[in-house]
């Protein structure tokens, strides 16, 4: 019953204005070859297509600042089977004006959503929400003085062309199949969880990582001999948290670079030579750095980080030498950018940047690492990477390739960078925000004021069965240790649909965004209570109400609270203390 009441879509929860969210500033014109490859981009990164027939799928299309032109079609056609709207009448509607805007994304329940101008269908593992559907196309990475694009601009100039190609994916609707299934995801991976994940319906979803992608592109490097390595840079969508760090939307940029047999060679083994000395050569024509960087993952252990069997010992280290050197220059460019963005005095209270590299676990690298920095006191995760899995190379027709990959969030960047404190601003179109970056540029973030916050507790008994799903101190499932990638955090509550939670954490959350959008600073449990008798628990979340813009009403706040109430109640079916 519970598990019906959260598959089921509210029609008078879907139909209404996101609030808080604000559009963006139309494209400035861009000028200099570079922002005309840009624009370009800009451009072909808009999909222009009727509604495919009823089974096929058709790819998005990249854009790049390498792709010519839009009948460049570097995805080969993929068919997989796919829910989407067939009736062509109903694509009359969609706009496609060149400018995709939020309003063109529409969700009614029992019949279909239309997401960046595609039609889906509705089913009953739909859980995006109009709120969610308003975030979609506003590409912030695309608009130049915005601090995300300035900040992609910064990381691609790390990655340069011809070696790195360069993309953007402006269409968030991916298939489970490219987000989970051919990275290799577990079945029961947490981050697959509609708990944790935005599904459009059964076999399609609002992309939870750029790695979505990650297939298609390395088809592309397969068949484009110049390059050897790529970008990706797209908003990213998952259930989560409310609070500074994290936003229902995010950025992500991913990074591959690849390593093929050279052909004529008189054998493989002299084709691996070739190799093996070429790889040493670029490592070593890599540019130094000089940050201090502690390494606590040198050591490819069988039992927590191994290397793949297919690997040569010598290249593997080769590999994950150049990932770790190509991450530092990197994070020394983040670093220097950021210093110079200050005055003598802040520079020198700042300190000297301090990174480290950490174990991790990705199912589509082996080894893998994470990359961290000591920011505010605390080590703060900033990306991850690793040796892309043999079989996922081998399945994009890269067969004798060996590579690397990362993954970064873009915020965590342009907070440093530019030292914005709360995730929520690069939302804003306040004036205020907008007019303290310009592109090409980093600028300190002056805070324009504080407005004040407002506190409120909500409280409930949640059910007891299947199982005491707690958000605090909650037994690791099964999965636990394996929630790294992609969003899926084993620790709050059950994973799978086949044990549903009585209640979980990412709900309240959900419910909270889609009523009081970027007017809820954070959401936090403060209190966790068993019935000695019945055994029944009771939580407690603080809300905390706070405008970046204004000062808002205690009237409109109680407004907002109450409705969250009624919306707990009425959809979770807790019961309010
Ligand atoms: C991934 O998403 C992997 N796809 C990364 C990857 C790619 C690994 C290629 C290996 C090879 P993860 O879920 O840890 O991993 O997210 C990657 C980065 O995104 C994090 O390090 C962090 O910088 C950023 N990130 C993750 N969650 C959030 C969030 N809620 N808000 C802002 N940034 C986030
Ligand atoms: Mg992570």
């Amino acid at each position: 019953m519970k598990l019906l009441q959260r598959r089921i879509v509210d029609i008078s929860l879907l139909d209404h204005e996101p609030t808080g969210l604000n559009r963006s500033p139309p494209m400035q014109l861009l000028k200099t070859g570079a922002f005309l490859r840009a624009a370009r981009s800009a451009r072909l990164s808009i999909p222009n297509r009727r509604a495919p027939p009823a089974t096929t799928y058709t790819p998005s299309r990249w854009s790049s600042s390498q792709v010519a032109t839009e009948e460049h079609h570097p995805f080969p056609e993929q068919s997989v089977n796919a829910s989407r709207e067939v009736d062509p009448a109903k694509t009359a509607e969609f706009k496609n004006d060149g400018v995709q805007k939020s309003d063109t994304n529409t969700i009614s329940y029992k019949q279909q959503a239309t997401i960046a101008g595609t039609p889906y269908i509705v089913d009953q593992t739909t859980n995006v929400t109009s709120s969610i559907l308003g975030l979609v196309g506003r590409n912030l990475y695309d608009h130049p003085d915005h601090p995300i694009c300035i900040t992609r601009k910064l990381i691609e100039s790390c990655f340069p062309h011809p070696e790195y190609n360069h993309f953007t994916m402006s269409d968030p609707v991916v298939t489970v199949k490219d987000n989970f299934d051919v990275l290799g995801f577990p079945a029961d991976h947490p981050g697959r969880s509609r708990t944790d994940t935005y599904y459009v319906n059964s076999t399609h979803l609002l992309r939870t990582h750029t790695s979505a992608h990650q297939h298609a592109a390395f088809q592309t490097l397969a068949t484009e001999k110049r390059t050897s390595g790529y970008t990706i840079c797209a908003d990213v969508y998952r259930r989560d948290s409310i609070d500074r760090s994290h936003f229902p939307v995010f950025h992500q940029m991913e990074g591959a670079r690849v390593w093929g047999l050279p052909p004529n060679a008189e054998s493989r083994y002299h084709a691996q030579t070739i190799r093996t000395a070429k790889m040493a050569k670029q490592l070593d024509a890599l540019p130094k750095t000089s940050i201090e960087v502690e390494d606590n993952a040198t050591s490819f252990s069988r039992d927590t980080n191994p290397m793949q069997s297919e690997h040569d010992p010598v290249e593997l280290q080769l590999v994950v030498s150049h990932l770790k050197r190509s991450l530092e220059y990197l994070m020394e460019q983040i670093h220097k950018a950021s210093q110079e963005s200050l005055d003598p005095s802040a520079r020198q209270a700042s300190g000297p940047l301090k990174v480290r590299w950490v174990e991790a676990y990705f199912p589509f690298t082996s080894p893998s690492f994470e990359l961290e920095v000591l920011w505010n006191g605390e080590w703060l995760e900033l990306l991850g990477c690793g040796v892309v899995q043999q079989p996922i190379l081998n399945n994009a027709g890269l067969k004798y390739s060996i590579g690397w990959a990362w993954g970064l969030g873009i915020e965590r960047f342009a907070m440093l960078l530019f030292g914005i404190p709360d995730i929520r601003l690069f939302w804003s179109d306040d004036r205020r925000f907008l007019r303290q970056f310009s592109r090409g540029k980093v600028t300190k973030f002056e805070p324009f004021s504080k407005f004040p916050p407002c506190y409120k507790d909500i409280a409930f008994w949640i059910n007891p069965s299947p199982g005491v799903a707690s958000p605090i101190g909650a037994e690791a499932p099964s999965t636990s240790g394996v929630a790294a990638a992609a969003g899926g955090d084993a620790t709050k509550a059950s994973p799978s649909e086949t044990q549903p939670a009585a209640f979980h954490e990412n709900d309240i959350m959900e419910v909270v965004r889609d009523i009081a959008g970027s007017l809820a600073e954070d959401v936090k449990l403060v209190d966790e209570f068993v019935h000695p008798t019945s055994g029944r628990k009771s939580l407690c979340y603080r809300i905390n109400y706070r405008s970046l813009e204004r000062t808002l009403t205690n009237e409109e706040v109680n407004g907002l609270h109450d409705e969250v109430a009624r919306r707990m109640a009425s959809q979770f079916g807790v019961e309010l203390r």
